[in-house]
């Protein structure tokens, strides 16, 4: 029986019993034979969920990028690490195998230290889907600096928050990217955003759109010149298992992004065994996740977890829906891609085409379908598993977060028997449950509560950059002794799960996470409006989208409504991206809220869903009177 690589049900039902029973050593056999050290741990695990600190492989020496590219070299130094299919179906495919791979994380790592970065110094990564991207974060981790990737769709005032969250010394960015038809200015956001960021030093530039762009004297360098002269080899940064790898801002429900830390050793041999187990990763497949690299998805499953594992791994610049809707499935075709992995919005979105676009590709090479981000309706899960599986290629739901740094509860293909809409069965080592409102473990089957976990897996985020109380209080607090994720879940007759949505003020909208907080920052701050509250409704792509409710200021009152609709969005495009726009804007007298002043945010997202035929108990708000006004002006 293999730990590492599970093949039939009853072997998962082995190994995830043998998990639980005796974690440690399970992770301890895992690491030991599937990876390089440099120096093995003293302990495996030590954990306190209270404080909460949680070290994986304490003691363990290694480097993250010796496990993803030299230990390949000798055996597949020719294959393709990374299959790179630009925006544009006419421009030229790059395989770039892991020999070459390896030159150009090594000639990275020169320039960035030659710059001198340093172990531990954070560099924000603000690039496009193009090969330096994942060079830059490789080249990072094999000079021991902590990367921060920031999605190269978020406004320079996002982009800054996070540079000055971090103190990052660097910023790696790009002329401009191509998405479908249009280009992007990024560079021209990265000055914007510096404007605010004294601690940044230096600026590198990545070559893509070929545009005209500003370069300040003394900070900004363009990066082919330095890749040029740099020498092709870099000795790894020797780590220890619990430094920091990365830091990947998420949205709260308050305030400003949290950091998520993650660190080395259980990143690594977490990512790598759910790689190998969800996708059931074979030597000559050939890989593809549509995920951006700004996104956790993109961390471990385009980078980390596939090239641990010695795979070929698909990096897509472009868009669905670029040159036209069937681009997923001519790529798909074209590379003969054998796991494919996306998110529900996306198929949401396909499946509202033609069908044609999906039935004129040979799709035959597909053997594992994956989706992410949120949770897929029925429909949609149909749609992908028949037209696009032709019901022949298992369909794994998998849930997890950028917390978890890797997948928690998926089927194992052709071992697990799928459902629709169930993520089903934790993978080896999670332990999940449902509490209840009051704390208390709801056991058994038919249930559902709130998700936790109650044991540590290897790749749980060990704390938010500068704010340990924080990551105490949002994930440790809620339930003694529990991780609680911010998830609603129920448990069907067989213990399968199903992911119901977020019990907090995060909205899912097109996969991604937007916390409300945030939004109605941006749109507080416009002269006019006095107050704002942002729900989420149902949306047949988006999953989710987003519904403001707007208090004008008396000074406001007089203003053209269609023009303050235009303002408020360009708020927020400034602000958090337009990721962020709102879909519908309806401006009332006032908000409903308890009487402690807690803004009644269930009344709002039943109006917005229109189902205002059950508003529930609206006689202990502070202002009832409210409601009907606002019921009546619903759009
Ligand atoms: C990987 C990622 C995390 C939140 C998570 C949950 C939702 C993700 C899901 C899912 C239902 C799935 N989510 N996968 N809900 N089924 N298969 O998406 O990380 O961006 O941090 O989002 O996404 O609500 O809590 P992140």
């Amino acid at each position: 029986m293999s730990n590492y690589h599970i093949k039939h049900l009853e072997e998962y039902f082995q190994v995830y019993r043998k998990s639980v029973r005796n974690p440690e050593a399970f992770w301890e056999e895992i690491a030991e034979e599937h990876f390089v050290w440099r120096k093995k741990w003293n302990s495996v695990l030590d954990w306190d969920f209270s404080k909460p600190e949680i070290k994986w492989y304490e003691g363990a020496k290694l480097n993250i990028t010796e496990n993803c590219i030299d230990r390949h070299l000798h055996i597949r130094g020719n294959k393709t690490a990374i299959l790179f299919e630009p925006n544009n179906p006419e421009e030229e495919v790059q395989h770039i195998t892991y020999k070459q791979l390896h030159e150009k994380v090594c000639k990275m790592a020169n320039v960035l230290s030659e710059k001198g970065i340093k172990k531990g110094d954070r560099v924000v990564i603000y690039l496009p889907m193009i090969p330096e991207l994942a060079i830059s974060l490789l080249a990072c981790a094999r000079i021991g600096a902590i990367h921060s990737v920031v999605f190269a769709g978020f406004s320079a005032t996002a982009l800054a928050t996070r540079i000055n969250d971090c103190g990052a010394k660097m910023v790696l960015t790009s002329d401009g990217s191509y998405r479908g038809a249009k280009t992007i200015d990024l560079k021209g956001i990265v000055d914007d955003a510096l404007e605010d960021c004294p601690n940044v030093e230096s600026v590198l530039v990545a070559k893509r759109i070929n545009s005209v762009i500003n370069m300040v004297e003394g900070r900004d360098e363009l990066l082919a010149p330095l890749l040029e002269k740099a020498y092709g080899d870099y000795p790894p940064e020797v780590m220890n298992a619990e430094d920091p790898l990365f830091i990947l801002y998420t949205s709260g429900s308050t305030g400003k992004p949290k950091g998520m830390m993650h660190t080395t050793g259980g990143y690594m041999v977490y990512t790598a065994y759910t790689f190998k187990n969800v996708f059931q990763y074979q030597e000559d497949d050939v890989y593809w996740c549509t995920a951006d690299i700004g996104w956790i998805t993109g961390h471990s499953y385009i980078i980390y977890g596939p090239l641990a594992n010695g795979a070929t791994t698909v990096m897509f610049e472009g868009v669905p829906s670029y040159p036209d809707f069937g681009r997923f499935w001519d790529v798909v075709q074209k590379h003969k891609v054998t796991q494919f992995y996306t998110a529900p919005t996306a198929i949401r979105a396909l499946a509202k085409e033609n069908l044609d676009f999906v039935t004129s590709y040979d799709l035959s090479s597909l053997k594992v379908l994956g989706t992410v981000g949120e949770p897929i309706n029925e429909e949609a899960w149909h749609w992908y598993n028949d037209h696009v599986g032709e019901k022949n290629c298992p369909i794994v739901d998998t849930w997890w977060q950028t917390e978890t740094g890797g997948i928690l509860i998926s089927p194992i293909p052709f071992s697990t028997p799928t459902k629709p809409t169930y993520a089903t069965l934790p993978m080896p080592g999670i332990q999940p449950v449902l509490m209840d409102d009051k704390g208390k473990e709801i056991k058994g089957n038919q249930v559902d509560g709130r998700l936790c976990v109650k044991f540590p897996w290897p790749s749980i985020a060990r704390t938010i950059w500068n704010d340990h109380k924080r990551y105490k209080d949002t994930y440790f607090s809620a339930f003694e002794n529990m991780y609680f994720t911010g998830d609603g879940a129920l448990r069907d007759e067989v213990g399968y799960y199903r992911i119901t949505g977020r019990v907090d003020d995060v909205i899912i909208v097109s996969g991604h996470n937007l916390g409300t907080a945030p939004i109605e920052d941006a749109i507080n701050e416009h002269p006019a409006v006095a107050e704002s509250a942002i729900v989420g409704f149902p949306h047949d792509i988006k999953g989710n989208a987003l519904y403001g409710y707007v208090i004008l200021k008396e000074t406001g009152e007089s203003r053209n409504r269609e023009n303050l609709k235009k303002e408020i969005n360009q708020m927020i495009t400034e602000h958090i991206g337009p990721i962020a726009k709102l879909n519908k804007i309806q401006f009332v007298p006032g908000l409903p809220k308890t009487r402690s002043g807690k803004i009644m945010r269930r009344i709002l997202r039943k109006i917005a869903s229109k189902e205002t035929g059950n508003l529930g108990d609206t006689s202990t708000l502070l202002n009832p009177e409210v409601v009907k006004k606002i019921v009546d002006e619903a759009l």
